[in-house]
């Protein structure tokens, strides 16, 4: 009986040298290791035989067994591995689906404002945002001791250095290089030293924009503006203008917008007044002009300035600043 054994165990290691597939694998288990399989059946033969030879031919079957299944296991693990190594190569089956990014819904803003302005003959133009007090304040009518430099207190690098507070400097670099007529947009991110609340955060985005023409008027200003507002929301959107002060533009304005997320009842982003200040605009002063190298007898202009947090804010019913720079995928993954 030890010969059939031995047979038994010579002949299974073969057939499983032999399989290509898990299935002739599973297959070859049955057939030799399973409950009607060949070495299972002489294994129950051996309570027939005297005790010696039972004891030699248990020892050989037991063996038998053993090398069997470890010579499956490894042969399993041969089989499986090419069709591991086909599923990469395999071009014809679907891949893994990676998930995709998209534009922050601010840059998306940016975009859609750009598109509007340069469809009205508009140029974008951008700038340092590590700035020098000198474009910042000095050459927009912000002289050292001014108090508005109060109003937009800023972060202050060593030496002569400050992260700017709007985007207007790069209206005074862009005048450097150019002559009027001139239309721009200057996109950007801005610092501001503030406390932070739903509508204001230390870092956010300004579209500021100048136009210089000869008998440009406020009236071309808020004419502007409205296309532009009217272009973003799709219909007409009720905005009013304050009279406010800029050194930079005389006379100037805020340009409020009704509030979209309480339709003007009252929120906490509105301060409960029902409107959000957008903006600020005016048409630009003469002394800002002579310092683009303008001639303010025979050229006028205006310009502005958009916070695109707030317009953003506003189209999409957001009701809090600081979720847009949160990184919370689970408020970016719905813009
Ligand atoms: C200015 O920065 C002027 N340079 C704009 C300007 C340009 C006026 C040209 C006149 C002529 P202001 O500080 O108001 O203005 O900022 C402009 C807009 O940025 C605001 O109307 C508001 O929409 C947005 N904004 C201001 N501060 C914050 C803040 N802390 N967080 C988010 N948005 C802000």
């Amino acid at each position: 009986m030890g010969e059939t054994v031995e047979k038994i165990r010579q002949e299974a290691l073969i057939k499983v040298q032999q399989a290509e597939t898990i299935e002739e694998l599973r297959g070859l288990s049955v057939r030799y290791l399973g409950r009607k399989g060949a070495l299972t059946r002489v294994l129950r033969q051996l309570q027939d035989l005297p005790v010696d030879e039972r004891r030699a031919v248990g020892q050989l079957a037991n063996r038998a067994k053993r090398d069997i299944v470890l010579a499956m296991d490894e042969r399993r693990e041969e089989v499986q591995r090419p069709l591991e190594n086909a599923s990469v190569l395999e071009s014809t089956w679907p891949g893994s689906a990676r998930g995709l990014g998209h534009l922050h819904p601010v840059t998306q803003q940016i975009r859609i404002a750009e598109d509007i302005f340069c469809s009205m003959g508009f140029e974008v133009v951008t700038g340092p945002e590590l700035e020098s007090p000198k474009y910042n304040f000095d050459l927009l009518n912000i002289p050292k001791d001014h108090p508005a430099r109060d109003e937009w207190d800023t972060f202050y690098i060593e030496g002569e250095l400050l992260l700017r507070t709007h985007t207007s400097p790069v209206q005074l670099r862009a005048m450097e290089k150019r002559k009027p007529p001139v239309r721009l947009i200057v996109p950007g991110r801005v610092f501001r030293h503030e406390a932070t609340d739903p509508g204001h955060d230390t870092m956010f985005y300004h579209l500021e924009g100048l136009v210089i023409d000869r008998g440009v008027s406020a009236a071309n200003l808020m004419a502007t503006l409205k296309d532009f507002l009217r272009a973003v929301f799709q219909r007409s959107v009720e905005i009013r203008f304050r009279p406010s002060f800029f050194p930079f533009v005389e006379p100037g304005y805020e340009v409020d917008m009704q509030c979209q997320l309480c339709g003007g009842t009252g929120c906490s982003v509105c301060k409960q007044t029902g409107w959000v200040e957008l903006l600020g605009a005016g048409t630009v002063h003469p002394t800002v002009l002579r310092n683009m190298g303008v001639d303010p007898r025979e050229y006028s202009g205006f310009a502005f300035g958009i916070g695109m947090d707030r317009l953003m804010m506003l189209r999409h019913g957001v009701n809090d600043i600081r979720l847009l720079y949160s990184g919370d995928l689970r408020f970016l993954e719905q813009f």
